[in-house]
């Protein structure tokens, strides 16, 4: 597909971006696949509102084996129930291939699944978007480049992107569809295009010959209405759309029909901009095993303490709350927090806050994994604008699911809520205190 040259030929201002878009493989049956690997290769239907043995709610996702029985997103759970029973429903000779795992969405694991996703986009990119619960974009033009790698005709972006999957395979246990390209828009199409488990990577010079069949309806900002409006013109795909006459266009759909005419013909000029700034700063660490060593569990709390820390520090944040996240087998999520009087950049005391609040109440427990975070945030300079943090898949008030579809989104909040503004209210607990009061507060 390459008629043109690669790389950076394009008659633009500078080198071609590379941009990736990353989206999670039907995410929430993946996170209940690691809850339950039991599950895996199973069909998987995961409801809102949905109850064990009963047919209301709706179908929050499916797995990829429960779609082959035409079980989608939005449906009621009573439909996906005509198309595939539930195993516990079935008769004892019917076949249990033919049958669905019905399960309950559970956000908040999601949520702690999908940060640790995000904290690896973060390492892997210093331009990360995140645009919902499961996805995000990444510039990483600094960081990889089009030039084909030595050992062949691929591109060295394409192994940078191989890369962030498979860490994110080996590290998280779901599996990720990645779209690499020179814009957003096509990146976008591009994970799609090779779902599940895709990766996908359209050069420079192929944009417009990649696009060219793709239906109208997958370009960036054609919705069903703009879709039928331009079939009505005979435009059924972005190619049909790239040979349009943009008077045309304009005339029907005004400067937005300029826009989309630029799209399809593989322009898009949109950088990728962070999603805002952090609420908080936090990284976390699994043990392979878990363990109830005592020292073993200070010994990481102290190097988490350090790394959140000296982040905090080369991002010129201020920290007045502490806290650690102990995550108990199989996934019960414990977070404590302490509030300070006022704002520090203190990594002594993070660490031996850190510590006190394990020691307080999980010197014995066994865990798998723990964390420390600093929040409510503030900032020296007011540019600043680096994101990073388990929290981050969609924390404090921009990721609530009060949408009716239960969807997360991390698009960019109006205010500024990343001073912590919207930390849940003090609860009065016990934990240590530092000058200033103690307080339990929930990390997301
Ligand atoms: P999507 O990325 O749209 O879907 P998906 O990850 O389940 O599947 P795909 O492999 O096609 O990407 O959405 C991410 C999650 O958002 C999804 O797992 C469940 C949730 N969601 C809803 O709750 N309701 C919806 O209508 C949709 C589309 C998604
Ligand atoms: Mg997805």
């Amino acid at each position: 597909m390459a008629e043109e040259t690669l790389p950076g030929t394009a008659d633009d201002d500078g080198p071609d971006s590379i941009v990736l878009h990353v989206d999670m493989d039907c995410f929430y049956a993946a996170c209940e696949r690691l809850r339950e690997p039991e599950l895996e290769g199973k069909p998987v239907v995961v409801g809102m509102g949905y109850e064990p043995g009963e047919g209301h709610g709706a179908v929050a996702t499916a797995s990829y084996e429960a779609r082959e029985f035409g079980v989608e997103s939005a449906q009621p759970i009573s439909t996906a129930l005509e198309r595939l029973p539930r195993i516990d429903d079935l008769a004892p000779d019917d076949d249990p291939a033919a049958a669905g795992h019905y399960r309950t969405v559970d956000l908040e694991f999601y949520k702690s699944v999908a940060a640790d996703v995000k904290a690896i986009l973060h390492d892997c990119a210093d331009v990360v978007r995140e645009v919902s619960i499961d996805e995000a974009y990444l510039d990483v033009t600094d960081r990889t480049a089009w030039d084909l790698a030595a050992s062949g005709d691929r591109t060295l972006a394409e192994g940078f992107a191989r890369y962030v999957k498979q860490r994110i395979a080996r590290e998280v246990g779901v599996a990720a569809s990645i779209g690499v390209a020179p814009n957003m828009s096509t990146a976008k199409i591009a994970s799609d295009f090779d779902k599940p488990d895709g990766l996908v990577v359209v050069r420079p010079g192929e944009v417009r010959s990649f696009l060219a069949p793709i239906p109208v309806e997958e370009v960036h900002g054609v919705g069903p209405v703009t879709a039928r409006k331009l079939g009505s013109l005979g435009i059924e795909t972005a190619g049909d759309l790239a040979d349009a006459d943009a008077a045309v266009l304009e005339a029907e759909f005004g400067s937005r029909g300029r826009e989309l005419h630029e799209r399809a013909r593989g322009y898009d000029d949109r950088t990728v901009t962070p999603t805002g700034r952090p609420k908080s700063l936090s990284r976390e660490s699994a043990f392979t095993e878990p363990t109830d060593d005592s020292e073993d569990k200070r010994e990481v709390v102290r190097a988490l303490a350090a790394d959140v820390a000296d982040r905090a520090r080369s991002r010129g944040a201020m920290y007045r709350t502490i806290g650690i996240k102990v995550v108990v087998p199989p996934f019960d999520i414990n977070t404590r927090a302490t509030s300070l009087s006022g704002p520090v950049d203190d990594p002594e005391l993070v660490e031996s806050v850190a510590l006190d609040l394990l020691d307080a109440e999980f010197e014995a427990t066994t865990v798998r994994k723990l964390g420390v975070r600093v929040s409510k945030l503030s900032f020296a300079d007011a540019d600043q604008s680096s994101l990073d943090g388990w929290e981050s898949a969609g924390s404090g008030g921009a990721d609530g699911d009060g949408d009716g579809d239960g969807r997360v989104s991390d698009e960019p909040e109006a205010s500024a809520a990343a001073d912590g503004a919207d930390e849940p209210p003090n609860t009065g607990g016990e934990t240590p205190s530092r000058g200033g009061q103690s307080s339990l507060v929930e990390f997301d």
